[in-house]
């Protein structure tokens, strides 16, 4: 039996995270169109997490199964300006997903709901309100990214944007935070940070997430200016909005926040481009509470400029592993789970090829076994999906 046992943990262990490639979904009838930003949502309060694409040409448009693999456009929501980036959570207290959309004018949030008197499911445009507009604290400012968290801990979803102010012969990188009330409404964040950020920055979409442990969302960015040659992971308190650097990560990089050693704290998941003369490298960082200590080495690197990161649970195993996309290849450095402290161990590195991969991707929520959503390069707003069959 023991033999048994040894030879099933070695079996386990030596498994890969294996996707299939799904069906190519477009988004759009219209050939030039193209995905710039993909996530899953259930904001049709139907029980599953649907697939929503951000457009160039200004969509948000929401996919449904439609058995075989096959995948329909359920409906398409008007945003007025080129979309950019887009965050899902439930921002009026109804229990269904809402989403966030940044596009190259602002920020609107639409608010998810079944069908309804006057109402279609899913997303509608009637149903939305501007984040940042009147009280956006620097004039025209784009929504390049957008996250979601709880910066002031009153269990309420902020909004965090990094977007372009048009100021000082702009466009200049910019970093706003925005309270959200619950119920769907957004103003001033008591201890915001709104801030221009030095232009020449190369800056990476923040990631949002409790490091510390107090409850409140702090605000993590990668910041540097190319004269450096380097950047520096810059943690901002959600509270007071106050930063501090933390870690010198190389130049330019991918963030993603996560639980890697089982803690309950946020800990970071840093992809630099190289050092000088240095491949590509993934950095874990794990949270002590008050500061990052190194908690893994990663079993081989990806070597993409482009890559972004995720940390998310995607053999359902309930450890943590990190995802990274990056010059076509989706890689998963599977979580082996803790072996002390503050200690996440990559459990080895799984790749599955993407062509025409544009960049980023998303994971689906709440599932097992997690498929991944890949923009893709190519016409009518195509996304790829991957079907997650690891065994
Ligand atoms: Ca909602
Ligand atoms: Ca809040
Ligand atoms: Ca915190
Ligand atoms: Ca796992």
């Amino acid at each position: 039996m023991r033999v048994l046992g040894l030879l099933a943990a070695l079996a386990f262990l030596a498994g890969c995270i294996e996707f299939s490639d799904g069906a190519v979904m477009q988004a759009s009838a219209t050939a030039t169109s193209r995905a710039v930003a993909v996530a899953w949502g259930d904001v049709a309060d139907r029980g599953v997490a649907d697939p929503l694409v951000v457009t160039n040409d200004g969509t948000v448009v929401r996919m449904t199964a439609c058995g075989s693999g096959c995948w329909q456009r359920q409906e398409t929501v008007a945003l007025g300006a080129s979309g950019q980036s887009i965050a899902v959570g439930d921002l009026d207290g109804d229990g269904v997903d809402d989403v966030v959309v940044g596009t190259a004018a602002g920020v609107t949030a639409f608010f998810g709901g079944a069908a309804g008197p006057g109402r279609a499911a899913g997303l509608v445009a009637t149903d939305s309100a501007e984040v940042i507009g009147a009280s956006e604290p620097y004039g025209d400012l784009s929504g390049g990214s957008v996250s979601l968290g709880d910066l002031d801990g009153d269990g309420d979803l902020d909004v965090v944007v990094l977007g372009t102010s048009n100021v000082y012969g702009g466009p200049v990188p910019t970093l706003a935070t925005i309270a959200g009330d619950g119920a769907g409404g957004f103003g001033p964040l008591t201890g915001a940070r709104n801030e221009y950020l030095s232009a020449g920055s190369s800056v990476v979409p923040p990631a949002v997430g409790d490091v510390d442990g107090d409850g409140a969302d702090e605000v993590l960015t990668s910041e540097g200016h190319a004269a450096l040659g380097t950047s520096y992971l810059v943690v901002y308190s959600g509270l007071t909005g106050a930063g501090a650097t933390s870690i010198e990560v190389g130049p330019t990089a991918a963030i993603a926040v996560g639980d890697l050693d089982g803690d309950g704290l946020a800990d970071v998941a840093v992809r630099s481009t190289g050092w000088t003369g240095n491949p590509a490298t993934i950095a874990f960082d794990c949270s002590t509470g008050t500061s990052f200590a190194t908690c893994g080495t990663p079993v081989g690197t990806d070597d993409g400029s482009t890559a972004t990161l995720a940390i998310a649970d995607m053999d359902g195993d309930g450890r943590s592993d990190v995802v990274s996309l990056g010059a076509g290849t989706l890689s998963v450095w599977r979580g082996a789970g803790p072996s002390s402290t503050h200690a996440f161990n990559a459990g080895g590195r799984s790749t599955h090829a993407v062509a025409d991969a544009k960049g980023s991707f998303a994971v689906e929520p709440g599932a097992t076994l997690p498929d991944v959503l890949v923009p893709l390069t190519t016409d009518g707003a195509a996304v790829r999906h991957l079907d997650n069959v690891t065994s």
